[in-house]
This record gives C-alpha cells, sequence and structure tokens, in this order.
C-alpha cells in the first residue's frame, strides 16, 4: 500500500469504528498548529477534513495567531488556532482520528519538540479527566502555552480549567506565559477563510 493509500485507509476505519457507536455528543477543543510548508493551507484542510469527519461537528473556529516557537526555539514561527468541536468519539477515538489527520496532512516523524507540517492536540473534553501513558485530558500543559489560551479564549472563553479559573480569565496562566509572542494573525486569518473547502 502507498503512503496516501494507508493514510486514507486510516482515516477510513477511525470513521467507521465512531459510528457503530452511539455514544452521545460531547463538546470538545482542539488545538492546531504548523510551521513546515504552506501553514494556511494545511490550517484550511485540517479544519475540512475535522468537519467531514462523521461523529464530529464543528461547533467554531479561532482566529489564526502568529506565535513563537515555545520549548524547542530554534524553529520557524507557528501558526496556531483552536476549534470546538461536537462529537460523539470517545477520547481515545478522538486521539485517533487527530494522529489520522496529522499523517494525511503529510507529517514526518521528526525530533520531539521539533518543526512540524500538522500537530492536533485534544485540549478539553467535556466531563472528561484522565492521566494515561497514551492521552491526559484536559492537556497537562496548556495552561503554560499562550498559543493554545489566546484562540482557546476567543471560542470558549467560560470553559473552566482545572485550577476553577476560565480560560478568558486565565491571567495568572497569561502572565507566566506573557513572553511568549503570540499575535492575531488577521492576513492569514483572512486567506485561511478564502481556502476553506476551496
Ligand atoms: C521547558 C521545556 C519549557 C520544554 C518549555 C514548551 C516543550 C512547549 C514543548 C518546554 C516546552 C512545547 C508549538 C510550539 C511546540 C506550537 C508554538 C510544545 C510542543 N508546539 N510553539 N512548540 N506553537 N508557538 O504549536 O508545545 S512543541
Ligand atoms: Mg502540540
Ligand atoms: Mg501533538
Amino acid at each position: 500500500l502507498c503512503a496516501s493509500r494507508r493514510r486514507q485507509f486510516d482515516i477510513w476505519w477511525t470513521m467507521s469504528a465512531c459510528r457503530s457507536h452511539a455514544a452521545a455528543m460531547a463538546e470538545a477543543a482542539l488545538g492546531l498548529g504548523t510551521n513546515l510548508g504552506d501553514r494556511e493551507a494545511a490550517l484550511a484542510q485540517a479544519v475540512d477534513l475535522l468537519a467531514a469527519m462523521p461523529g464530529i461537528e464543528l461547533a467554531s473556529v479561532s482566529n489564526l495567531y502568529s506565535s513563537a516557537p515555545w520549548g524547542v526555539t530554534d524553529q520557524p514561527d507557528f501558526l496556531n488556532l483552536c476549534v470546538l468541536i461536537e462529537t460523539g468519539l470517545g477520547p481515545l477515538q478522538l486521539l485517533h482520528a487527530c494522529k489520522a489527520m496529522e499523517a494525511e496532512l503529510g507529517r514526518q516523524e521528526r525530533l520531539r519538540w521539533g518543526p512540524r507540517e500538522m500537530d492536533v492536540d485534544v485540549l478539553l473534553m467535556q466531563g472528561v479527566t484522565l492521566d494515561t501513558e497514551t492521552l491526559a485530558i484536559p492537556h497537562p500543559r496548556m495552561a503554560e502555552r499562550r498559543f493554545v489560551l489566546e484562540p482557546l479564549a476567543e471560542i470558549a472563553p467560560d470553559w473552566a480549567l482545572e485550577d476553577g479559573t476560565v480560560t478568558s480569565k486565565s491571567a495568572a496562566l497569561k502572565k507566566k506565559a506573557a513572553d511568549q509572542m503570540c499575535v492575531l494573525d488577521e492576513a492569514a486569518t483572512r486567506r485561511f477563510a478564502s481556502l476553506r473547502s476551496a
């Protein structure tokens, strides 16, 4: 099987696996980021892919934020956004859907925290707290990351974080992350909108 056929299969598998469960819909927040290739086109494609998945409904999409690389700083700047979805998928199924999207968008295996074509992280899921080797929800380090908090506060201002503060009022968290560059990129956001489903 060639790589793209294999990726198609992964996505198909994820989709059919979710159709067989009539789970209740839960709200979830995802964080997307990319710093290689055509970043706007990749984000537009990722959001379109997400919207096309059975078991996932798009609720809202944030603006695009330009952010300095955090963690490993010697790499290109990122474009980040957050998405709210309604989903009947379980946490692991949602994780698999995210991984399938990363593969579909050409993500290559590289150094941990290094540059990437697309990163899709599960941040929050209504009613879900879990901490395993494979997946932790809420995302354990999201509160230290301005490139997560800024777009998330746009689309989920009232969602309470673990310490009880809501995303839009996480002043202490933003202060901790204040040294990180993360600014609304209006031009990229406009181009992104025109790229979606184009
Ligand atoms: C000490 C050690 C301090 C490690 C921070 C921070 C590690 C963030 C990983 C860290 C540390 C991360 C993105 C990014 C990454 C992104 C921007 C990560 C994972 N992903 N920077 N860095 N946007 N701006 O999506 O977040 S690598
Ligand atoms: Mg990430
Ligand atoms: Mg990730």
